[in-house]
């Protein structure tokens, strides 16, 4: 393995502004607003706050879901928050999400209304309310709850760990790069042993589980995540992309991709969402 420039931790670790990489100008080691900015807020029910982000769509894709079903209570606006530009980090948006992370949703149809942030916490919360995709009895109900943080909590080391360290940290680290594609392509084989034996994620049914899990591992599984096709040899596993080609299929998965989506302006997109004929110019619903 080849040797990194010999680092030493200092005794007290100092922040210097500025430290470089794609987040160097928005990472802080403190949390808090750093300016005044009041949200938007439109006419329907659900306000969401939200970027096309995986964590962004797996929100938009329950929402148009519940929709499908006929649910118009589950209408929404989705208001675009560029976290490039630091829009995380307003006043209004750290108010319904102190950690400053998209996606952040309020229930207007409540009083007071109800903040809620976390997307695993925005699945539930909606699942709860509309009493859809999330198992009623307890077995499959430990199951859905168990594969959704399953991954709120690992996938963080795809983007956060492999990710930052392949695509965006100023330095390759073999080290750091190593020993996050273990952890990636151990994950993508617990799907796929899991694939192997249930059609659903957690089950014979579709659930929030699915739709947390689908934003991350089909792009993964498809290789368009760090462009990493040949990189994680991804014909290693055939179960994760039956199941992923499955939930693609979907027309609410489909519309729900495309929303706040702006890192390919070249395809047809959302920018911000507020009813529901605003597919119509893009997909001819
Ligand atoms: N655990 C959080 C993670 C959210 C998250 O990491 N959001 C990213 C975009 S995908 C973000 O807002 N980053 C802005 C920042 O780190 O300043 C969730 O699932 O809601």
């Amino acid at each position: 393995m080849s040797a990194p420039d010999e680092y030493v931790p200092p005794k007290v670790w100092v922040w210097r502004d500025r430290d470089g990489g794609v987040w160097g100008a928005t990472n802080r080691p403190t949390a808090g607003a750093t300016h005044d900015s009041e949200l938007p807020a439109g006419r329907h029910p659900l306000q969401l706050y939200s970027l096309g982000t995986p964590n962004g769509i797996k929100v938009t894709i329950l929402l148009e879901e519940l929709l499908a079903l006929g649910q118009s209570g589950a209408e929404y606006d989705a208001w675009l928050v560029k976290i490039f530009e630091g829009e995380q980090f307003g006043s209004g948006f750290v108010a319904i999400n102190p950690n400053s992370k998209i996606p952040a949703m309020v229930d207007r149809s409540l009083d007071p209304p109800v903040r809620v942030f976390e997307s695993g916490a925005i699945l539930t919360y909606l699942a709860l309310k509309f009493g859809a995709f999330l198992p009623a009895d307890p077995h499959g109900r430990a199951e859905c709850l168990s594969w959704l943080n399953w991954q709120m909590s690992n996938t963080p080391h795809i983007g956060g760990g492999f990710g930052h360290f392949y695509m965006y940290a100023p330095v390759k680290i073999e080290y750091a790069i190593n020993r996050y594609t273990i952890e990636v392509k151990r994950q993508m084989d617990v799907l796929n042993q899991r694939l192997a034996i249930s059609e659903y994620v957690a089950g014979d049914s579709y659930t929030i589980a699915d739709m947390a899990i689908w934003p991350w591992y089909g792009p993964l599984v498809e290789g368009k995540m760090y462009n990493g096709g040949e990189y994680f040899q991804v014909h290693e596993y055939p179960h994760l992309r039956r199941w992923t080609d499955m939930i693609g299929e979907r027309p609410a998965v489909k519309r729900g991709a495309l929303v706040n989506r702006i890192f390919q302006p070249d395809i047809p997109h959302l920018r911000e969402r507020h009813d529901a004929s605003d597919f119509a110019s893009i997909i001819g619903r």
